[in-house]
């Protein structure tokens, strides 16, 4: 069996003790996989510093190597937080008012996309499969291959890929997705971004798709472009269930909730997440029905993240002033409608505020999978389940259709949608749950890296 190589902007380092198991999600799904066929995970370390010695960071764990360099504050400023998350997750999150085009941010992309290839290159052996992750490196496969690399490489997108009209407001979008047709296999999270991608690749590129294999052929290449749904840690996070940690947080989210439905949203705070559409939608909720107000008590947890970029930092304020509005206007001695915590929780915790809650209220804009909706599936009890509120704009609702769909740019949408989730009788929760469970239980995280490896794999070596 060949070793992996993984590559991504940041790597999970396994816990020191115990790691097997104790480490849930992608990096939990990618350690194992690295530990199965033995091999490195690379990316960059979190740390600045302005040493350009070329040093990397080796630590072997369990047969895994992990690698990791630094980066300068001018690669971090114009890779990290200019192109990577000011240009291209606002423009592939369909965020045309939020995209920012600076030539030199571009450059900065290019220049870190070109130490990483120079960093790793030695790393690998000529048998690896190399996987390189996400928006950040997009042009990372080029990189390799302009060293000689004749490496099998794929490539996975957790992002949507955005539609022609809007992809090409990107300037040098050409030149961007040419870079990409030297992988061998590029992975997409729905088929609705497989399709996007397939449409540029024809209409501006003049490639031609072959229906049977999936391949795109361009300019004397052939790439396999698929969609490899990603899922939860199935294991890992039923594991939670019976944790004293899960437990707890489920008695101390009941104990404070009582006589009411609990109605919970776990998210990062990203503008790509629709909180403060969500939060109109309660408010709108509350409008239309005051005498329910009593009934029901929304829990938002959003840590903050990437908090050198603008506009997260907008989004935090717009969202305080929301929740501040509806909380001044709806509160009494006795209860507040909307708690918003600032933090993160273990998955254990979330485990036992998922079960406890009997809405999960997921309603991002746009969003490439949103493992939030499957994990709270997943914590469901199987005899009395909650229901799930998804927007129909998420990757996850291709593959969750018995959710309540919303459209979470709609109050009313919203509004309703709350409304008959907490009506809903238990026959027709347990019908949709069970019509849940399967999907989430079986398109698992792990079934998802054995499906890229395997088809990886099974490419053909040795490209010009
Ligand atoms: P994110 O946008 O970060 O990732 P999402 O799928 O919503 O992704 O969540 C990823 C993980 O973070 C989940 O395991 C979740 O429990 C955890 N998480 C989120 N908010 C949290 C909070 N407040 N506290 C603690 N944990 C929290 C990107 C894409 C997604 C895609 C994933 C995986 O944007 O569309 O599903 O990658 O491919």
């Amino acid at each position: 069996m060949s070793r992996l190589v993984v590559i991504s902007n940041r790597v999970a380092v396994p816990k020191a003790r115990g790691a097997a198991g104790a480490q849930g999600g992608l990096a939990g799904a990618l350690n194992s996989a690295l530990k199965k066929h033995g091999g490195i995970w690379f990316g960059w370390s979190g740390q600045e510093s302005e040493d350009r010695t070329g040093n990397i960071n080796l630590q072997r764990n369990d047969g895994v190597t992990i690698a990791t360099i630094d980066l300068s504050h001018r690669d971090v400023d114009e890779y990290y937080n200019g192109y990577a998350n000011s240009t291209l997750w606002p423009l592939f999150h369909y965020r045309l008012d939020l995209t920012e085009y600076e030539r030199e941010t571009g450059k900065g992309y290019e220049r870190v996309n070109e130490r990483f290839a120079e960093c790793v290159q030695p790393l690998i052996e000529p048998d690896d499969l190399v996987w390189v992750h996400d928006y950040h490196l997009l042009p990372l496969g080029d990189r390799l291959r302009a060293r000689g690399l004749k490496n099998r490489i794929g490539f996975f997108l957790h992002i949507p890929w955005p539609p022609t009209r809007l992809f090409v407001s990107l300037p040098f979008h050409e030149r961007l997705v040419k870079t990409m047709l030297a992988y061998d296999v590029i992975g997409f999270q729905t088929q609705e971004w497989l399709e996007s991608f397939l449409h540029y690749c024809t209409k501006e590129l003049g490639a031609k798709v072959d229906e049977a294999s999936g391949k795109v052929i361009c300019d004397g290449r052939e790439v396999l472009a698929k969609a490899y749904p990603i899922g939860i840690d199935w294991d890992h996070f039923q594991a939670q269930r019976d944790t004293g940690e899960a437990r707890q947080a489920a008695q101390r989210l009941l104990s404070s909730t009582r006589y009411r439905t609990a109605m919970i949203g776990v998210d990062r705070l990203d503008y790509s997440k629709g909180l403060p559409e969500r939060i109109d939608g309660i408010g709108r909720f509350f409008d239309q029905n005051p005498e329910r107000v009593r009934d029901l008590v929304y829990i938002q947890i959003a840590p903050p993240s990437r908090e050198d970029v603008q506009s997260y930092q907008h989004i935090r304020n717009v969202l305080e002033q929301k929740t501040g509005q509806i909380n001044g206007a709806r509160s009494e001695v006795d209860l507040v409608p909307i708690r918003y915590v600032n933090r993160g929780y273990s998955h254990a915790e979330l485990y036992g505020f998922f079960r406890a809650s009997k809405i999960g209220l997921v309603t991002p804009l746009r969003d490439g999978m949103n493992l939030v909706a499957k994990e709270y599936v997943a914590a469901q009890e199987p005899e009395d389940p909650g229901v799930l509120i998804l927007s129909r704009f998420a990757g996850a609702a291709a593959q969750l259709p018995d959710a309540v769909l919303v459209n979470p740019h709609s109050p009313d949408d919203l509004s309703h949608a709350i409304r008959i989730a907490l009506d809903m009788p238990l026959e027709e929760r347990k019908r949709r749950y069970e019509a849940m469970i399967a999907t989430v239980r079986d398109d698992n995280v792990q079934n998802w890296t054995e499906r890229f490896t395997r088809d990886l794999a099974g490419t053909k070596q040795a490209r010009g």
